[in-house]
This record gives structure tokens, C-alpha cells and sequence, in this order.
């Protein structure tokens, strides 16, 4: 999609910090971090939001996740502990209509969120 900022990353035509890829995937750290490791996992391919990922291409859904789990290795916090956000839909706090994971850790996250 052209106007989709998301799709921009992964095409190179918007710069960001890219930290892992994979065939159907990109990661890269969160502009506006909420914890010491905010890193987004997108697929390459443009899907509004997870329930439609899964709809359309389960197997690249759980590339993603794996690939978050592999973020979260590499950053070091697999161990200590971290979550992962899928925000679907407005009212969850989606505001970029690209589906992509967060990958959330290194300090104490409380529960419920916010
Ligand atoms: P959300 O779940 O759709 O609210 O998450 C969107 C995230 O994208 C949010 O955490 C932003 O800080 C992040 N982001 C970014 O990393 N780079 C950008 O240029 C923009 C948003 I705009």
C-alpha cells in the first residue's frame, strides 16, 4: 500500500532501526520505546491488522511470532520475561493499520495495561 507508513519500512523508503529479517518478516525498534526493548515486528506484506493476518496467511503469523520470540532472545529478555502486543482496532489503541507485533521487556510490566 502506498500511503501505509509500515510498508515504506519495509521497502527502504522510510528509514528505520532494523534489527532482525526473515523471509516474510521485518523488525524493527519502536520511534517512541515504552520499555528498554520496543521493537515492532511487521510481515512484509500488507495486512490491516492480526485477525486478518490469520484470516489470510496463518503460517505467516507464526513466522512473525517466532520471529518476535527471536527479537526478544537477541535483546536478552526472553528469560526475564516480555510481552507481545497485537493492539487491533482503534479502541485497542491501534493507530498504524499495518499488523505488527510489539515486543515489549526489560523492566517490570504491570498488569492490567492501560
Ligand atoms: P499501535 O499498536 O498501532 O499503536 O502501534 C504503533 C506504533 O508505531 C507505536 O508504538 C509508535 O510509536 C510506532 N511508530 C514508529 O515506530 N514509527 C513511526 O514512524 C510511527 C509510529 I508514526
Amino acid at each position: 500500500m502506498t500511503d501505509c507508513l509500515f510498508c515504506k519500512i519495509v521497502s527502504g523508503d522510510v528509514p528505520a532501526e532494523i534489527v532482525r529479517e526473515s523471509p516474510g518478516t521485518v523488525a524493527f525498534r519502536d520511534i517512541n520505546p515504552q520499555a528498554p526493548t520496543h521493537v515492532l515486528v511487521v510481515p512484509r506484506d500488507h495486512h490491516p491488522n492480526v485477525a486478518e493476518l490469520v484470516a489470510s496467511d496463518a503460517e505467516l503469523l507464526a513466522e512473525l511470532v517466532r520471529v518476535a520470540h527471536e527479537v526478544a532472545a537477541a535483546e536478552g529478555v526472553a528469560e526475564s520475561g516480555y510481552r507481545l502486543v497485537f493492539n487491533t482496532g482503534a479502541q485497542a489503541g491501534q493507530t498504524v493499520f499495518h499488523v505488527h507485533a510489539h515486543v515489549l521487556g526489560g523492566r517490570g510490566l504491570n498488569w492490567p495495561p492501560g
